[in-house]
């Protein structure tokens, strides 16, 4: 990655859903959340809790805890149930954003407070890097910053607001990444306010 580039195979697509497809999006998350609750996930070894809650749909998802560390299973850790379905709305961006030939096998679902960021790193815990990780925002904005595929390399950082997709595909799949802070009252979409971020994602090749 040259300086001042992003990496190549970032793509941001700003307002790629409208309002009344945000909407529709965020009941779709209801539901999810509904059968997969939202939970505090634990960084391995330390079982620090991260200030992102999480969940998952697809037929894996990512999950961490003191224990087990980071990794991909068939079931929510709390409720021991298969996580939902993914919503085909989700489905159909990942097939026209990217046109990977394998569907995605899970979505993570963070959500974030006023107050939640997330931290600078890689997701490789995935076996399959051909494959994209498609981000979809919805709800407060946040400042989010991208770097090179080395911890120390220059980031960049800008504003991801709702409905905005982001497609991390070729160099920038294995970016550093994370999230610096959430800007409170920046979206009308959640009745409480607050951020949530899906993460489509391939995890056998
Ligand atoms: C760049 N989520 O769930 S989304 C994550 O906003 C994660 O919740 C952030 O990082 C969030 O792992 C950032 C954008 C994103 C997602 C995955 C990436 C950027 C990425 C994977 C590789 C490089
Ligand atoms: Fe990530």
């Amino acid at each position: 990655m040259a300086e001042h580039e992003l990496p190549t195979g970032f793509r941001y697509l700003p307002a790629y859903l409208d309002r009344p497809a945000q909407e529709a999006l965020v009941e779709e998350v209801r539901a999810v959340v509904a059968a997969a609750p939202l939970y505090v996930p634990q960084m391995p070894k330390t079982g620090r809790p991260m200030s992102v809650r999480m969940t998952n749909c697809g037929s894996l998802g990512w999950v961490t805890d003191r224990e087990g560390g980071y990794r991909y299973q068939e079931t929510h850790p709390l409720t021991g149930q298969p996580w939902p379905a993914i919503p085909a709305a989700l489905l159909r961006i990942w097939e026209e954003v990217y046109g990977y030939p394998k569907p995605p096998q899970a979505c993570l679902v963070n959500f974030y407070d006023g107050e939640a960021k997330m931290g600078l790193h890689q997701d490789r815990d995935e076996r399959d890097f051909e494959a994209p990780v498609v981000s979809v925002s919805l709800g407060d904005q946040c400042l989010f910053r991208i770097g090179g595929t080395v911890r120390g390399a220059q980031t960049r950082s800008f504003r991801l607001s709702s409905g905005d997709v982001v497609v991390l595909g070729g160099e920038s799949r294995l970016s550093f990444h994370g999230v610096d802070r959430i800007f409170p009252g920046t979206s009308t979409l959640l009745r409480n306010g607050g951020r949530i971020n899906l993460t489509l994602r391939r995890v056998d090749p």
